[in-house]
């Protein structure tokens, strides 16, 4: 059992370490036993300076975001830290791992820093909407400059113990023994005399203009996309100038107005639903709990783009992959695209040659599937045929023990149909990465009824050790994300076009509501051909009425790809991807609509935007409702994470919350009725409505299924 904080004397020093398992998170509990440690070492005369550090990997993730919806309660942050900067006997801070926002915020009000080199340091609020308000917007300008202090704040990634160093924020780095080098820098403080040094005496040698404000908001403009919680941060960031007092006053009133903010209860929201969905509903099990798998050598399955990319995301992770094709011309193909990709991440200063050529090296090609007798986990990526995909696992099933995984790469495919193929299904299960594999965030695991809690909770294991974000999906049409896009969204992106709207007002109106690529440049970035064969095959499991993707199909039937043939729902000029309008697709669209006796007319960006999103929350009420997701914020973390939903909107069931499910359904039905069946509202909004309730409640208190 953690004691939270502890105290110890070495000699002169006080030495108070955090342990607040499992991020030492600065909560209540923690604040009170730190002001408890360090009122009782004022009253030891012996002791002369105080030593803040931990024992744990890391110093703190900051403050607990747990508590953020209530009071902060005494003692607050700003009391610890003015006891603390008030210390009569100077207090310093040694850092290990990582410091992040109020982790660093606690450091920055001690009076000397230490950090370990690897240690990182950083100020990720703004990824929650809310501003470093535990005094970083005042004391970290008075440590590095405004500007530098803006960036910072405004990028939220971490900078290394040495790059503090350089910048001022701390006084040392430790090369490796932090805790010798930091008794050994407070002994050099008695010895030398050195009393406290408050941050907040500090004055902001630079300040914040017009100019460098607009160009650090320009650098970080992708990421602060349709966000505000940056100008919160430059109005408490320009109060940095002003006496400590006002300053410090400024901030709290900012940092009260970005936690009260939708955008921040938003990213709060996904904070924590990224972290839930790695929960196994359904069982006894807590991935967060179990052992990281003994994971050694993994193996790919079919050498095509898929196949080599998820080849990169396993060698990243430290794996050996071993990659199968039994196209020999394939696998040779393979090797150039894969040492092409390394390339360009080494060209992009991601990883150094060194470590680019030792991945090179950890991919190695086993033409037959015998080779692939010791892989601890196989991943077919074959072509998405039925027939073709069963043959690959009933071989796997004879050549691997039967405790090895199977998992099969299909996006459209009946995950059970394949399970069945072998004699052990509860080892098969669907591992749906999205392009590009290596880089992409999004993995859905997809389960049966056979798949058994091991083999999931191993799953959840290795997407953690691909650094992605997991979440389990039901075996059905599209699973949790295509599903959505293709009977909700997309559906409704093309029935819009047919009705009268052109894909440019389809795009910018979806793309002003936060999506970074409205659905149709999606298509023809993705090529309007894969749309087309996907569809072809998820038919075989269900199909739906016409008009369902009649332009996408038409365009496909005309070799208009999208980007890669020059054509598909725009033009684009040789090699650009800069799409322009086509009057031709307009024809084309015109002709499909008469042929349905659709009548066209002008349609405004609202009901285009109102359209798209609502479409998408009522099917996503359906997938939740038919229990192919277990949890709305499930369907969340999917949409943010791996489809580009905004996400300082928190994801389409959080956002329809805000919208209220009220609203929702008044709207769905005023749809349905001029629209016809696709607008049938779904049972649970309209049960969750009749009630008053949301899908958050929903989540809250229904048990898992
Ligand atoms: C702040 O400091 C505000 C101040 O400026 C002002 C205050 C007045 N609090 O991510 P993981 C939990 S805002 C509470 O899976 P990893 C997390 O939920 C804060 N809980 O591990 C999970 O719990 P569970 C600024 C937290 O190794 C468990 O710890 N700081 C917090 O992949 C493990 O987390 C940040 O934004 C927290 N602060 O990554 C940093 N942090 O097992 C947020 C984590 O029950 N944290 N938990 O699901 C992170 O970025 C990552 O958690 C970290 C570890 C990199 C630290």
């Amino acid at each position: 059992m953690a004691k939270i904080v502890t105290f110890d004397q070495e000699g002169a020093v006080g030495l108070i370490c955090i342990d607040n398992p499992p991020v030492n998170a600065i909560s209540h509990s923690v604040r009170g036993r730190l002001v408890d440690v360090i009122t009782r070492a004022g009253k030891n005369f012996g002791i002369k300076v105080l030593l803040i550090t931990t024992d744990a990997e890391l110093f703190s993730a900051g403050a607990d975001i747990a508590e953020f919806d209530h009071p902060q309660g005494e003692p607050s942050f700003a009391q610890v830290q003015t006891m603390i900067e008030s210390s009569p006997i100077p207090v310093v801070a040694a850092i290990r791992g990582l410091a992040l926002g109020g982790g660093l915020e606690l450091a920055m009000a001690c009076h000397y820093r230490l950090a370990h080199k690897n240690a990182k340091l950083g100020m990720p609020e703004i990824t929650l909407g809310i501003i470093p308000g535990a005094g970083g917007t005042q004391r970290l300008p008075r440590l590095i400059g405004a500007r530098a202090a803006l960036n910072m704040i405004l990028s939220g990634t971490p900078i290394s113990g040495f790059d503090a160093k350089a910048n001022g924020l701390v006084d040392e780095v430790a090369e490796d023994d932090l805790r010798g080098a930091a008794l050994d820098f407070c002994e050099r403080l008695v010895r030398e005399g050195r009393g406290p040094r408050r941050t907040s005496n500090g004055t902001v040698v630079d300040g914040l203009d017009e100019a460098n404000i607009t160009s650090t908001l320009r650098s970080h403009a992708r990421a602060l996309q349709g966000r505000t919680t940056q100008h919160l941060i430059i109005e408490a960031i320009q109060a940095s100038k002003l006496p400590w007092s006002q300053g410090i006053a400024i901030e709290a009133g900012l940092a009260q107005k970005s936690l009260a903010s939708r955008e921040s209860m938003a990213l709060r929201h996904l904070f924590f639903a990224e972290r839930e969905s790695a929960r196994l509903s359904g069982t006894s099990l807590n991935a967060k709990q179990m052992q990281a798998p003994r994971i050694r050598l993994a193996a790919v399955i079919g050498a095509g783009t898929m196949g080599c990319g998820i080849a990169i995301a396993l060698a990243d992770a430290g794996l050996e992959v071993l990659l199968n094709d039994n196209d020999p011309a394939a696998l040779i193909r393979s090797h150039k695209s894969i040492n092409l990709t390394y390339a360009s991440s080494v060209r992009r200063g991601r990883v150094t040659q060194t470590v680019a050529d030792e991945r090179i090296r950890r991919i190695r090609n086993a033409p037959t599937l015998e080779e692939l007798a010791d892989a601890d986990l196989v991943i077919e990526a074959v072509f998405e045929d039925l027939e073709l995909k069963k043959n690959v696992v009933s071989k796997l099933d004879s050549i691997l023990p039967p405790q090895r995984l199977i998992a099969t790469n299909t996006s459209t495919l009946s995950v059970t149909e394949l399970a069945l193929a072998t004699a052990h299904p509860e080892r098969v299960l669907g591992l749906h990465f999205f392009v590009p594999a290596n880089t992409s965030r999004l993995l859905e695991i997809v389960r049966t009824v056979h798949t058994s809690p091991e083999s999931l909770s191993t799953t959840f294991g290795i997407a953690k050790l691909l650094r992605k974000v997991a979440v389990v999906s039901g075996d059905a049409f599209g699973f949790i994300g295509n599903r959505m896009m293709l009977d909700g969204y997309f559906r409704e992106a093309e029935q819009l076009l047919l009705e009268g709207a052109t894909p440019t007002q389809v795009d910018t109106a979806l793309e002003n509501f936060g999506f970074a690529m409205g659905p149709q440049r999606v298509s023809d970035l993705g090529g309007n051909d894969v749309g087309t064969k996907a569809r072809i095959q998820l038919f075989k499991r269900d199909t739906r009425p016409d008009p369902y993707f009649v332009i996408a199909d038409r365009l496909t039937e005309m070799g208009r790809l999208g980007q890669k043939t020059g054509r598909g729902f725009y033009r684009y000029a040789n090699d650009s991807r800069e799409a322009t309008q086509d009057p031709e697709v307009n024809s084309i669209i015109e002709k499909l609509a008469s042929e349905r006796g659709i009548s066209r007319r002008e349609i405004d960006e609202q009901e285009i935007v109102e359209r798209c999103i609502l479409s998408l929350i009522n099917v996503g009420a359906m997938v939740l409702e038919e229990g192919i997701a277990a949890r709305a914020a499930d369907i969340d973390v999917v949409w943010t994470s791996g489809y580009g939903f905004p996400r300082h909107l928190g994801g389409p069931m959080f956002y329809a919350d805000t919208l209220g499910l009220s609203h929702v359904l008044q709207r769905i039905r005023h749809y349905h009725e001029k629209l016809g069946h696709h607008w049938r509202p779904a049972m649970l909004i309209e049960r969750l409505a009749s009630a008053s309730s949301s899908f958050e409640h929903r989540d809250r208190t229904s048990a898992s299924p």
